[in-house]
C-alpha cells in the first residue's frame, strides 16, 4: 500500500480479525500488556483479537518493526475496553480511526460472517474523483464500472459514499459501518476509501481495482467520450460471471 503511494506519513490503517486458536499459538493469551479504552460500544466484538495499525505510524515502517507499529488487542467489557496483548511497543496505541474499523467490522460480518478485514488509505486518483464527480453513489459507481471491464465482476455492489466528515470520530464510524452494510467500498470523499473482505488480498485487490477504475476516469474525464462498456455489456459480464449488479444501478 506504501509502494502504491495510498498511504503517505501516517495516512491509512489496518484491522484484521484473527483466529483465537491461531492467535494463541503464537500468544500468551492471559499475558494482557495494558488496557487501553476504544471510547464506543461494539458488544458484538466481546473477546474478538484483532491485528491492527498503531495511530502515528507510518506505513512504510511496519516492514522494519512491525511489533512497534502494529498491535494485536481483544474486546472486552462490550468492546468499551481493548486489551494489548503484543506490539505498540513505545507505549503507543491503535488507529484514531478504530471506531470506524471496528464498527465496519461489525456491519460487514452481518452480511459475510466470513468477513475479516478492514483497510484505510488514500488512493490518489480516487480522492481526486471525489472532487470532480457528482458524489452520488450510483453515478459514481457507474463511472467506474465503465472504465475497466473487470470492475464489476470484482465489486458488483459497487462503491458508497460518504460527504466530507471530521475523521477519527464515533460519528464517521457510525457513518461508515451504515454504508458498509450495502456495499464492501466506501469512500470517503476528499479523504480516502474504505474496503472490507475475507483477507488482505480481497481488501486489497478491491481498493486496487477501484483505484485503477478512477486513474483511468482521471486521464479521460476532460476528453470527448466516444466509447464506453455499455448496460447491456454489463448484463454480459453479469451473466459471463455470475455475478449481480447492484439493484437499479444498470438499465
Ligand atoms: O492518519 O488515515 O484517516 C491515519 C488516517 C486517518
Ligand atoms: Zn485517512
Amino acid at each position: 500500500m506504501y509502494a502504491h503511494g495510498w498511504d503517505e506519513r501516517n495516512g491509512g490503517n489496518i484491522s484484521l480479525l484473527l483466529d483465537e486458536a491461531e492467535a494463541g499459538d503464537y500468544l500468551d493469551l492471559n499475558h494482557v500488556i495494558r488496557t487501553i479504552p476504544t471510547g464506543f460500544e461494539a458488544p458484538e466484538l466481546n473477546g474478538k483479537i484483532f491485528l491492527v495499525t498503531g495511530t502515528g505510524k507510518y506505513f512504510k515502517n511496519v516492514q522494519y518493526d512491525p511489533a512497534n507499529n502494529l498491535g494485536i488487542v481483544r474486546l472486552i467489557e462490550n468492546g468499551t475496553q481493548a486489551e494489548l496483548l503484543w506490539g505498540f511497543t513505545d507505549g503507543g496505541r491503535f488507529t484514531s480511526e478504530f471506531p470506524a474499523h471496528m464498527m465496519s467490522h461489525v456491519a460487514r460480518m452481518r452480511v459475510n460472517p466470513e468477513n475479516r478485514v478492514v483497510m484505510h488509505c488514500h488512493p490518489a486518483n480516487l480522492l481526486a474523483m471525489t472532487y470532480v464527480h457528482d458524489l452520488d453513489e450510483r453515478a459514481f459507481t457507474r463511472t467506474l464500472w465503465q472504465m475497466c471491464t473487470e470492475c464489476i465482476v470484482v465489486f458488483p455492489d459497487g462503491v458508497n459514499v460518504l460527504p466530507w466528515m471530521l475523521c477519527g470520530t464515533n460519528e464517521i464510524g457510525v457513518a461508515t459501518a451504515k454504508k458498509m452494510e450495502t456495499a464492501r467500498l466506501v469512500v470517503w470523499a476528499q479523504h480516502g476509501i474504505y474496503g472490507a473482505g475475507r483477507d488482505l488480498d480481497e481488501t486489497f485487490g478491491l481498493i486496487e481495482t477501484a483505484e485503477k477504475a478512477a486513474e483511468i476516469w482521471m486521464k479521460i474525464a476532460h476528453l470527448p467520450r466516444i466509447n464506453t462498456i455499455t448496460d447491456e455489456q454489463m448484463h454480459l459480464l453479469e451473466a459471463r460471471f455470475g455475478v449481480k449488479a447492484r439493484d437499479g444501478y444498470l438499465s
